[in-house]
């Protein structure tokens, strides 16, 4: 998957790819030629006094060294470029495939989830990427490569090769290999650590209100200890490790010195063949370490690679259709037949056998106990789930045959939870037309009543609102989804228990200037109170996913036994008062 995935995101970067492998081909053999040309120096030029020699040959190496450096600036400079780039794009693709999900699609997965591999699972990718460019041509050749220089210097040494390369590679190996679970384990503390946090910010005044800060601290406590615990491992492993390595790249340094001084004595080898040997010991050492940590990086990066793979190959559950359908009006005229519907993995439907019709300039309600499938109901119409039997059409047309944006270009829903943007109360309100006035956004406030109170805040319509819209009080929250779904003029109203939070006196005024606005236009509303439905034109009791009674206020009160037994529920609460 991770190959695939890399495969298939760095293809348009193919030309620095390309750069990448040359400067660092360059770059490389520049790198290995350079102990050589040291070495002819004091041997052949300093041993001889050859001044004419050691400035012909220390040129040559000037430019050499001037060659390494700009080459190997340029591959790290593409390297990155091209990381960086796969990085973002990989992201977008997470992105457009997330925001193309179903409700169905992000449940499966669940939020949290969803985020992470947008954004901490990508970045491991990157990161591997960026080492994989950086290190995957150099490293090869340079140990390759620094081999045979080495053993072109002197070959009676080349045992001191064969003993160091391996003790390295075992020795950091054997603390790679440690160190990959606790990589992963710590990965899962600070996931746990993320998902208490956030419940416990989230939740912060339930937990003051049921005085839990002991019982949560100590929540946090325990999460918070086991990330600590696997740091301090990890961190006893690295401990080691700087050390281990430097005592091998020491200990073959003192051998190269012991070993090739006793030639040098002895007149078989020369000084600058010496520290060339060395210089290219080290160069094969530090390639294996740097091959080492990139192999380290690849399980986890493929396991990010999976996650990220996943999501990017899920096939969204409602998409538009191939050869969508254009109603031939413009109307608002809904209509449900034979409704049914469950929810993914659920044994019992949610609604049976739903049948209504709605049309423009009339009002239906739907009332019924919680938990009934009002809200259902309604997220049917946006087509946020597909039905199982039955159909919903919208001006003629089965909403499954229509293009998503000709749905919410003549549906508008104020949902029961209100949601707000963090940004301003302007960019919510043009949140579903962009292009809207001023004065249209006022007018739609006027009428959600809700002019007042923006009017009366600092900034007007630029006032703050926090992610979530936390920072205004449930009923302005209601208000604001209210006036912004009237901003897109639509055909077709629902409003889904949207007025649960305003007191009675707003609730009236509300519908009264709503009733003007929607006067030609289909409303469907979801309501707990009677008062606020008493002169819909029609009225839906549903009781356990089914319409069990319907008609209006005055019929239903004669005939329905059911709609009487809330509204004396209703009465008697209001008698008390
Ligand atoms: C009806 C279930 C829920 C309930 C039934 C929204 C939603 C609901 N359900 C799910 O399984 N998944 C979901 O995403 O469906 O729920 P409802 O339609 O929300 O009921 P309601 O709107 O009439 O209730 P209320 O409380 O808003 O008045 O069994 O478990
Ligand atoms: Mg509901």
């Amino acid at each position: 998957m991770l190959l695939t995935l890399i495969r298939r995101y760095s293809k348009p970067y193919m030309p620095y790819i390309v750069a990448v492998v040359v400067f660092q081909l360059a770059s490389t053999i520049a790198a290995l030629y350079l102990p050589s040309l040291n070495a002819q120096i004091i041997d052949e030029g300093v041993s001889r006094g050859d001044t004419d020699f050691i400035w012909r040959t220390g040129s040559v190496m000037l430019l050499v060294a001037i060659v390494q450096v700009g080459t190997a600036i340029a591959g790290v400079y593409y390297g990155s470029k091209t990381a960086m780039a796969v990085g973002r794009d990989l992201r977008r693709g997470v992105f457009r495939k997330v925001t193309s999900f179903s409700a169905k699609d992000v449940n499966r997965f669940g939020a949290p989830t969803l985020i992470t591999r947008g954004t901490n699972d990508v970045q491991q990718v990157q990161m591997l990427v960026l080492m994989g460019l950086n290190f995957m041509v150099a490293t090869p050749i340079m140990c390759i490569g620094g081999i045979i220089m080495a053993l072109r210097e002197d070959i009676s040494l080349s045992w001191l090769v064969w003993v160091s390369v391996p003790v390295l590679f075992v020795v950091v190996g054997y603390l790679v290999v440690r160190l990959m679970p606790l990589f992963r384990s710590m990965q899962k503390k600070i996931d746990r650590i993320n998902a208490v946090l956030r419940e416990q910010i989230i939740g912060i005044r339930v937990v003051r209100a049921f005085v839990r800060e002991p019982y949560e601290t100590d929540r946090f406590g325990v999460a918070n200890k086991d990330l600590t615990d696997v740091s301090l491992k990890i961190g006893a492993l690295f401990v080691l490790m700087f050390p281990a390595i430097g005592m091998i790249l020491h200990l073959s340094t003192a051998a190269v010195l012991w070993f090739g001084g006793q030639r040098v004595d002895s007149g078989e080898m020369q000084v600058g063949s010496l520290t060339a040997f060395l210089q290219y010991l080290l160069q094969i050492l530090m390639a294996v370490m740097m091959g080492t940590f990139m192999a380290m990086m690849i399980p986890r990066a493929s396991v990010c690679g999976d996650r990220i793979g996943e999501v990017l190959d899920v096939e969204p559950s409602i998409h538009d259709p191939e050869r969508p359908e254009t109603p031939a009006t413009v109307a608002g005229v809904v209509e449900y037949r034979n409704v049914t519907f469950a929810y993914p993995g659920a044994e019992t439907p949610v609604l049976s056998n739903v049948s209504f019709t709605a049309r423009p300039g009339e009002t239906v309600a739907i009332i019924g106990s919680t938990g009934a499938g009002k809200t259902s109901l309604l997220a049917l119409l946006p087509r946020l789930y597909d039905i199982a039997e039955g159909e919903v059409l919208l001006d003629g047309v089965s909403v499954s045959n229509l293009d998503r944006a000709e749905i919410t270009k003549r549906v508008a829903l104020v949902p029961q939870r209100p949601y707000l943007f963090s940004g301003t109360i302007e960019h919510n309100l043009r949140f579903g037309k962009t292009e809207a006035t001023d004065q249209e956004l006022w007018d739609a406030l006027q009428i959600a009543q809700g002019g007042d109170f923006v009017r009366e805040k600092k900034n007007g319509l630029n006032a703050r609102i926090a992610q979530g819209g936390t920072n205004v009080s449930g009923g302005q929250r209601q208000r604001l989804c209210i006036a912004r779904a009237l901003i897109t003029k639509p055909k077709v109203y629902l409003f889904d228990d949207s007025f649960s939070a305003l007191d009675v006196a707003t609730d009236a005024r509300l519908r009264a200037a709503l009733k003007q606005t929607t006067a030609d236009a289909t409303v469907i509303i979801v309501a707990q109170r009677i008062s606020t439905i008493t002169d819909a034109d029609q009225i839906l009791v549903l009781d356990n996913g089914r319409i069990v009674d319907r008609g209006t206020h005055e019929e239903l009160l004669e005939t329905s036994p059911t709609y009487q037994e809330i509204v004396e529920s209703q009465l008697s609460v209001e008698e008390m008062a």
